[in-house]
């Protein structure tokens, strides 16, 4: 888009200006063109000085889920080299499987400010109302479709870890989709696959969070990133480092997934506690001791007996 290009030239400028005849130039259209432009984005909430004689100067950035503003820096290898962005959409989860499907690349991002018909398991509904993060990323691993699991525990220590680093906020896994702050649920992952028997054709992992989004808009029991710090936070340089932070987990998964798990117990408020456990066809409890190296939940039971649950609904027992 000529507008991305404009931005990517005036910021890569920092304070200085542009002139508008570089501009025109560079991207071989009009300088009356270049300012049909530069009005395009400060309707997008651009602060653009504009100078006769100098040119253009960008003064601030909106703080939208562009590629643009997300691609603007972002140093990782994979994970975001192409995004895929909406104001609004159903489900990015569905975009991004009927993407895969058609061949898109590893990596891939697809991102919302608002969906319409955002999904949690089960055919649950995710609330997506403006001020959060929803965004899903396309991901062929090499690794065996009972080990899918694994991926949910990259993406929750990523987002824990995320959000305990940029928002100084103690962050924490509810064991295996969803990431709590004050025991009160902030985001929600979804991990979606299509396999053969013994190959992953492509995963969809699915995240959501609410960011700066009002309590009012959202279910009982959740929260959000401004609601606990009580001041607004940048969805750009928050999903920047989520994609960062996967990247990371995301290829210590494929070496040593022994150490992806060690980060799942440290950032855990399931594990050591005893719990409930309601699984497809029964309902457990006992305690939770550890993730396996599938990334299945280890539960004791009363009679010593431990069983591997792969995914289910976690209750904390209070006795
Ligand atoms: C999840 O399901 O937690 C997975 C949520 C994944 C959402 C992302 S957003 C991007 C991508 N596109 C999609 O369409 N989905 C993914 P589950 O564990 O089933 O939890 C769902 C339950 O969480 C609901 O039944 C509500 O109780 C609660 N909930 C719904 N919206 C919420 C929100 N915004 N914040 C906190 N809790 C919420």
């Amino acid at each position: 888009m000529v507008e991305d290009k404009i931005l990517a030239l005036i910021k890569e400028r920092g304070y200085e200006y542009v002139s508008g005849e570089e501009l025109s130039k560079s991207l071989g259209i009009s300088r009356a063109g270049i300012w049909k432009h530069i009005e395009k984005l400060r309707k997008d909430g651009y602060d653009i000085c504009a100078s006769p004689h100098l040119g253009y100067k960008l003064i601030s950035s909106p703080d939208i889920l562009t590629s643009a503003e997300i691609g603007w820096k972002l140093k990782t290898k994979i994970l975001g080299k192409t995004i895929y962005s909406y104001r609004c959409t159903d489900s990015t989860n569905t975009i991004a499987y009927q993407l895969a499907e058609k061949g898109q690349k590893e990596g891939t991002v697809i991102i919302a400010e608002e969906q319409k018909c955002g999904r949690g398991r089960l055919g649950r509904r995710w609330c997506s109302p403006p001020g959060g993060i929803y965004m899903s990323l396309i991901l062929r691993p090499s690794i065996e479709p009972q080990d899918a699991q694994k991926l949910t525990l990259c993406a929750a220590c990523a987002v824990a870890d995320a959000i305990r680093k940029r928002c100084r906020l103690l962050a924490e896994i509810k064991w295996p989709n969803d990431i709590l702050i004050n025991k009160k649920k902030v985001c929600g992952i979804l991990t979606e696959m299509k396999a053969e028997q013994d190959r992953i054709e492509f995963i969809i992992l699915g995240i959501g969070i609410n960011v700066n989004t009002s309590l009012k808009s959202l279910p009982r029991g959740a929260t959000s990133i401004s609601a606990e710090l009580k001041q607004q936070t940048s969805k750009v340089a928050l999903t920047q480092n989520v994609l960062l932070t996967l990247e990371y987990y995301y290829e210590l998964m494929h070496t040593h997934f022994d150490k992806v798990i060690w980060e799942g117990r440290r950032l855990s408020s399931t594990l050591g506690n005893r719990v409930r456990v309601k699984t497809h066809n029964s309902i457990l409890e006992g305690l939770a001791q550890d993730i396996d190296e599938h990334g299945a939940l280890i539960l004791r039971l009363d009679n010593g007996f431990r069983l591997h649950i792969l995914t289910g609904e976690i209750e904390r027992c209070l006795f």
